[in-house]
């Protein structure tokens, strides 16, 4: 009789709970792995939160932003290095297993901490960081959070790397060579040396020196101390954790829209009649009246956020205006905070912007009355012709300072992070890396390469190509 046995029955009632209790968890847990980086000694590999930001349309981003995280983890053998990179969307490390070094971009000086373990560690998206292994033959592993909620949309991150070469490719390499020989004052071979080198993937082997970090303490007053940009103004802003709703959009879209009003008519003079609307109080701001942030012989920048401007912040709308003498470039560079409109009000050139991969995502010529848009975090420049000055102003999608980083120029994330490090990324030995990254004494905004003569080796390998195509 045992069917009738009440034990039996309860034994039974019990199992099918745990089971519904079991299959309930299992839709709790997060199976849906990917490997995002893999290489000889590292690997990245990602679980994505259980809804991916781009299916959260009309979502207030922040109000349910458990949706948006994704969860990493990072393993890294001894004596490695993840090559610096930058992401668009922020992280917390959490150091599980062993010892890290992580240098990183903030406020715009490179800081660097040693971390052990159970520390952690937050990097803003758009800020570039490294990291090396310092723990003594121990694997290291790294659990971090991937907070999209940020991101160009594109789970689970979008990382653009900085050093590298031909794997990783650096996002330098979208730029033209003539636009980067240009930038960093160098010849393009120089430049090709530069970024032909590195083939070891994201993650990479270094030298003892590297690991040990010996050069960095020997170094110090050589390198991190710098401010990266425009630091026109010491006090200290207190950083308010808005969330910005981004703009969702395709590749498809941003290569379709990249110019949004080509020939859009109105020479730059009518600036200064469309400025003067009937504005009531609040007083206006007058771009004029006031001194660049950044000015040289080349040409002068200035921008005005919600620190200069309380209404900006209103809107959270930042305004800038740059003035190029003819051939100068603003410098290749990043906004980590917000995407940029341009108009063009005087004068012509070229801009060119720059894929996450490290491919050139637009080279275009544009005019006065023209628009151009940069998505956040893409790397960018503008540089005038030579015929002539270019004016160019335009409103950012933050009212936030929003430090652009420069890749390029005598104050850039590269002369912040110069270095071991950033040499093994590139895979060069770290005296040609200095040169290269110290040959440009200008910076944000950097005159034509007065010579379009070659060198004589590039003379030489100019005619032997051409032989070779007769
Ligand atoms: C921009 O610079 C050019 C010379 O480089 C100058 O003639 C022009 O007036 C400047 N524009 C403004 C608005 O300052
Ligand atoms: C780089 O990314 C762009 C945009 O996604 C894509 O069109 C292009 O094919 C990629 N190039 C390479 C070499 O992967
Ligand atoms: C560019 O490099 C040359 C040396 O090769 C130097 O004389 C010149 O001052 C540099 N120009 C800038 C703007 O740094
Ligand atoms: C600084 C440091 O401790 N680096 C270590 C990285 O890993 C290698 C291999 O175990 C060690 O020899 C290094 O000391």
């Amino acid at each position: 009789m045992n069917k009738s046995n009440p034990w039996t029955a309860l034994a039974l009632l019990l199992l099918v709970c745990c089971f519904t209790v079991a299959a309930a968890a299992s839709a709790f847990r997060l199976e849906k792995w990917e490997q995002v980086v893999k290489t000889e000694t590292g690997e990245v590999r990602v679980l994505r939160g259980s809804d991916s930001p781009s299916k959260r349309q009309g979502a207030g981003a922040g109000s349910d932003r458990t949706n948006s995280i994704h969860i990493g983890f990072i393993f890294m053998e001894p004596k490695s290095l993840f090559i610096p990179q930058y992401l668009d969307s922020s992280l917390v490390l959490f150091v599980h297993r062993g010892e890290v070094r992580v240098g990183w971009v903030y406020k715009d000086d490179l800081v660097e901490k040693q971390l052990k373990m159970g520390d952690i560690l937050h990097i803003p998206a758009g800020s570039t960081f490294y990291m090396v292994n310092t723990s003594k033959g121990q694997r290291l592993q790294i659990i971090c959070s991937v907070d999209a909620s940020e991101s160009l949309g594109f789970p689970p991150y979008q990382s653009f790397f900085v050093g590298g070469g031909r794997n990783p490719v650096s996002v330098l390499a979208g730029f033209h060579k003539s636009t980067l020989s240009t930038a960093f004052n160098v010849t393009q071979e120089e430049i090709e040396t530069i970024l032909g080198s590195q083939t070891g993937g994201p993650i990479v082997m270094v030298t003892d020196d590297v690991a040990a970090g010996k050069d960095r303490r020997r170094g110090k007053g050589d390198r991190g101390r710098r401010g990266l940009l425009l630091d026109f103004d010491s006090e200290e802003e207190e950083e308010e954790e808005e969330e910005e709703e981004e703009q969702r959009w395709s590749w498809r879209e941003l290569l379709e829209n990249f110019m949004i009003g080509v020939g859009g008519g109105g020479s730059g003079d009518d600036r200064r009649n469309a400025k003067k609307g009937p504005v009531k109080s609040p007083h206006p701001y007058n771009l004029y009246d006031r001194d660049p942030d950044v000015k040289n012989k080349y040409g002068w920048s200035l921008a005005v956020d919600e620190h200069d401007y309380k209404p900006l912040k209103h809107s959270d709308i930042g305004v800038y205006i740059v003035n190029l003498t003819a051939g100068s470039m603003l410098a290749p560079h990043v906004n980590p905070r917000a995407a940029e409109y341009g108009v063009v009000l005087g004068g012509s050139g070229r801009i060119e912007v720059v894929f996450p991969n490290g491919t050139a995502a637009a080279s275009v010529e544009v005019a006065a009355g023209d628009v151009f848009w940069i998505p956040r975090y893409f790397p960018f420049c503008q540089i005038a012709s030579r015929s002539g000055p270019m004016e160019f102003f335009g409103f950012t999608t933050s009212s936030r300072r929003n430090r652009p980083q420069f890749l390029a120029g005598a104050r850039s994330v590269l002369t912040a992070m110069v270095g071991p490090e950033l040499a093994a990324a590139f895979g060069v030995p770290e005296e040609i890396l200095r040169e290269v990254v110290k040959a440009q004494s200008e910076a944000v905004i950097m005159p034509a390469r007065p010579s379009p003569e070659p060198t004589r080796k590039e003379k030489e390998r100019e005619e032997k190509m051409e032989r070779r195509e007769k």
